[in-house]
């Protein structure tokens, strides 16, 4: 394989070390555009791509260290099978495919294939795998799956699904208030080019920024209104925000005639709230509620971001729809700087299905967008339950480590039948498998992600190969080539036609794809390897795998035809989707491959008359119980909140196993407030025991007035194994989950509450 050749001033420069080749940054779902030179196999120099169409050549000083990822040590070259005696020995390929098979089709004909569960499909930087992966699971016929966004983002789905009938974001570059509600993006980011943002927000006398967070973030440094709430107490923050609105009758009633339901069965509910005692109840100021609610409803445009700090914390699901609520009731939505619907390339939740979710029938548990509660996932496997599952199947996810109570789901891994991991390095989760599968790096294969969420402009960057796989890997769309075919769900047979349809070009692809999947279902069910087998080798060199992407592109040249031509691709049709395919796999700078109008985003909502649907009955019983007060989790045993996975300077989830990838604070410490510390005797640098009903674990302390009283955080990604010099893994830090617990969780939708667990501090003797 040929890599595709840099582009740039420096291409043509003989020497190849000075060569800048074009990728993306895979730490966090923003994808920053970078410029890497190579030396050999290291990655030597990194810059932002400043012919990037999303960030501009913005980065955050973690890109510059994305050698640690690609030249970490302990990289997997072949497969691994676990023996009896609990050591893996490695395999060639072939044995692998075929005994996964064996092992995956055997779990299905003893107990149904839908005993099979499948985990993760793509991690901060690669979405191509959940595509490969779903021809896989197609071709066993598994149906059970899950991944991360089932432990964060499924409140949110399920409100969104209720109001929206889809997902909205911000438009936080230009919003005239925007409001991070348990978010910091200085560090998590979460839109393009997160810190110029709000540096120019904060230099703006015009624009205001609200930060609603315990902790004073280094975005809430830059705030004009830092509503420190107490842990926990956002529901009643909001509560009182919206009691302002309604009360001072500050809604938008034209606007709201025009373009909602349920406005009035919505303010009934906040038209008796006593603004003052909700107040005490989150510990604002009632003078400064009332301020910022007023400054909301006065602006012309207002956006807000929830994450975890909410998402996963009491009263999340509520919480969800409650911002939602005020910045409806305000008139924002589908106006330049305030919330939209948007275009997908591939949607992450399917909204069809929200509002009539699924039950798990293990665990009775809801199903969000086709997704488990991943806080069920261990519960269900260890049941005694008949319809439980007995095999996993996971792929670029480490939820042995990410999810909560890391000891449970090792515990479910071992009890069932037959688990399989694909991942580039023996984590946490591989450890517990019988097989193990390693697959080449981000930046030895074609990758891309879906995350894009803009709005007017949406944009999506399909990134070359860097680098050729090392020694012994594979990319997942050849591991999944390999076990459709092992499976049987495909043969050359089936494909002769598509290879010559495929040679003679896209338009006569089109054609024959449809008609061979018409005439033979399976093939559409295992789409993505036909396209990888067939559409794959006429690409350009390297891009083999981003054939189903073609699909994609068709779609979504389907869905949104005029705003792909107002994106610049030309064409009607099919001819359309080619177009832009052609412009996606062409780009490493990246695409435009939808441009709106703000006029679009009613178009864009899918709920059954195209308003928004402010009013959610569901939650009401919960909204009463407000009235009582913040329940505290805390007791004399637990007296702490631990805000367990926090995003920091150099954190990127469990993506660097290498800890030396961390410029400072080299093992992640515990942060507590100067009283807290003065009062354990502890000072910075300290070990100090943390407990909680989960677990136990000793970290190094951090005194930082930035906490409040009573909170403590640990950082979210340490406790990986690495072994420095080779042999024994070592572990840095804390593993947050080892201190969490899988029943403590939101009561709608399961997601977990682990910014918000009772912990007990002690100092440890040296
Ligand atoms: N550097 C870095 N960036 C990342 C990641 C990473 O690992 N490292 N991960 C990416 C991923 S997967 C995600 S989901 C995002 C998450 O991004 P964020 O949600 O922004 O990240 P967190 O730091 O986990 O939590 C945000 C804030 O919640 C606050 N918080 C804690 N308890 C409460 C509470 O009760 N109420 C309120 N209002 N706030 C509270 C914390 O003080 C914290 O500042 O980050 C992404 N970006
Ligand atoms: N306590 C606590 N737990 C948390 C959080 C928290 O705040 N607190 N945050 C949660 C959140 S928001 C998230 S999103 C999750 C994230 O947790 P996970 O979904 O488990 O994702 P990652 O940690 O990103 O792990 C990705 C895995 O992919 C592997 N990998 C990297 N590149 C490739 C590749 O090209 N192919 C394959 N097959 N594998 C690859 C990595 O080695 C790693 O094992 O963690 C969650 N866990
Ligand atoms: S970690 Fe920083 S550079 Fe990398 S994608 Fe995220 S914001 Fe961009
Ligand atoms: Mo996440």
């Amino acid at each position: 394989m040929a890599i595709i050749e840099a582009t740039g001033p420096d291409a043509a420069d003989a020497d190849p070390t000075k060569t800048w080749h074009k990728n993306v940054c895979i730490l966090c779902g923003n994808n920053c555009g970078v410029e890497v030179r190579l030396d050999g196999r290291e990655i030597t120099r990194v810059r932002g791509n400043k012919t990037h169409v999303a960030s501009k050549g913005y980065t955050c000083e973690k890109a510059l260290r994305i050698n640690h990822y690609q030249n970490a040590r302990g990289r997997l070259t072949s497969p691994m099978r676990r023996m009896e005696d609990g050591t893996y020995e490695p395999t060639d390929w072939d044995t692998a495919i075929r005994e996964v098979a064996a092992g995956l089709r055997g779990v299905g004909e003893r107990h149904g294939p839908d005993k099979l569960m499948y985990y993760g499909g793509g991690g901060q930087g690669n979405h191509l795998v959940g595509l490969y992966g779903a021809g896989t699971r197609n071709a066993l016929g598994i149906t059970r799956r899950s991944n991360a966004l089932a432990q964060e983002k499924t409140g949110e789905a399920w409100v969104e699904g209720r109001m929206f009938g889809t997902h909205t974001h911000g438009e936080f570059a230009d919003a005239e208030v925007s409001i991070f509600l348990g978010k910091n993006p200085w560090h998590s980011h979460g839109f393009d080019e997160a810190r110029r943002v709000l540096k120019e927000i904060a230099a703006d006398d015009a624009r205001t920024m609200i930060v609603i967070d315990p902790r004073r973030t280094e975005t809430a440094d830059l705030a004009d209104h830092h509503l420190a709430v107490r842990p926990g107490s956002d529901a009643h923050l909001l509560t009182a925000l919206l009691a302002v609105v309604v009360q001072e009758d500050l809604l938008a009633h034209d606007w709201l005639q025009e373009n909602a339901n349920g406005v009035d069965e919505t303010v009934a509910l906040f038209a008796d709230v006593s603004v003052d005692d909700y107040a005490a109840h989150c510990g604002i100021e009632p003078h400064e509620i009332r301020s910022v609610a007023r400054r909301i409803a006065s602006a012309e445009s207002v956006s807000v971001f929830e994450d975890l700090g909410v998402e996963m914390a009491p009263h999340s699901t509520l919480v969800s729809w409650l911002h939602r609520a005020l910045w409806v009731l305000t008139g924002n939505y589908g106006k330049p700087g305030t919330a939209s619907a948007h275009s997908s390339m591939v949607p992450l939740f399917s909204y069809g299905a929200t509002g009539r979710e699924s039950v798990d029938p293990v665990t009775g548990g809801p199903i969000v967008s086709g997704l488990i509660p991943c806080n069920e996932i261990a519960e269900g496997i260890l049941s005694d339950h008949p319809e439980r599952s007995r095999g996993m199947f996971i792929e670029s996810a480490n939820p042995v480590h990410s999810l909560a109570g890391s000891a449970r789901f090792r515990d479910a891994m071992r009890a069932c039948e037959f688990t399989v991991v694909i991942d580039i390095a023996m984590t946490e989760t591989a450890k517990e498998a019988d097989w193990v599968l390693p697959a080449s790096s981000q930046y030895e294969k074609c990758e891309t992600t879906f995350f894009g969420v803009g709005f007017p402009d949406n944009t999506i960057t399909i990134r070359p190969p860097l680098l050729e796989p090392l020694d012994g890997t594979l990319p997942e769309a050849e591991i999944h080539s390999r076990l459709v075919r092992e499976l049987g769900a495909i043969t050359d047979d089936d494909l002769g036609s598509l290879h010559a349809a495929a040679a003679e070009g896209l338009e006569s692809y089109a054609a024959a794809f449809m008609a061979a999947a018409t005439e033979n279902p399976i093939l559409g069910a295992v789409g993505g390897v036909v396209m990888y087998e067939t559409l794959g080798p006429t690409l350009p060199d390297g891009m083999a795998a981003a054939a189903p992407l073609w699909f994609s592109a068709q779609q979504a040249a389907m869905r949104y035809p005029d705003q792909v031509r107002a994106a610049g691709h030309e064409g009607e049709g099919t001819a359309l989707g080619d177009a832009l395919f052609n412009a996606m796999i062409t780009n490493p700078d990246g695409v435009v491959f939808t441009r709106h109008q703000h006029g679009d985003s009613f178009d864009l909502l899918r709920t059954p008359d195209q308003k928004i649907n402010v009013h959610l009955p569901e939650l009401e019983g919960e909204l009463a119980t407000l009235s009582a007060g913040a329940v505290s989790h805390t007791s004399d045993e637990f007296p702490f909140v631990l805000a367990a996975g926090e995003r920091r300077s150099f954190t990127a989830n469990t993506i660097m196993r290498d800890p030396s990838w961390r410029k400072k604070d080299p093992e992640g410490a515990l942060r507590l407030h100067p009283d807290d510390a003065a009062g354990l005797g502890v000072e910075t640098g300290d070990r100090v025991r943390i407990s909680t009903a989960g677990g136990t674990a000793v970290a190094v302390a951090e005194v930082n007035d930035s906490m409040q009283p009573g909170m403590v955080s640990l950082p979210n990604g340490m406790g990986l194994g690495y072994a420095p010099a080779g042999g024994e893994d070592e572990l840095t830090g804390v593993a947050p989950n080892e201190l969490t617990s899988i029943d403590w969780k939101d009561p709608i939708v399961g997601t977990p509450w682990h910014k918000h667990v009772p912990a007990r501090l002690e100092p440890v003797e040296r």
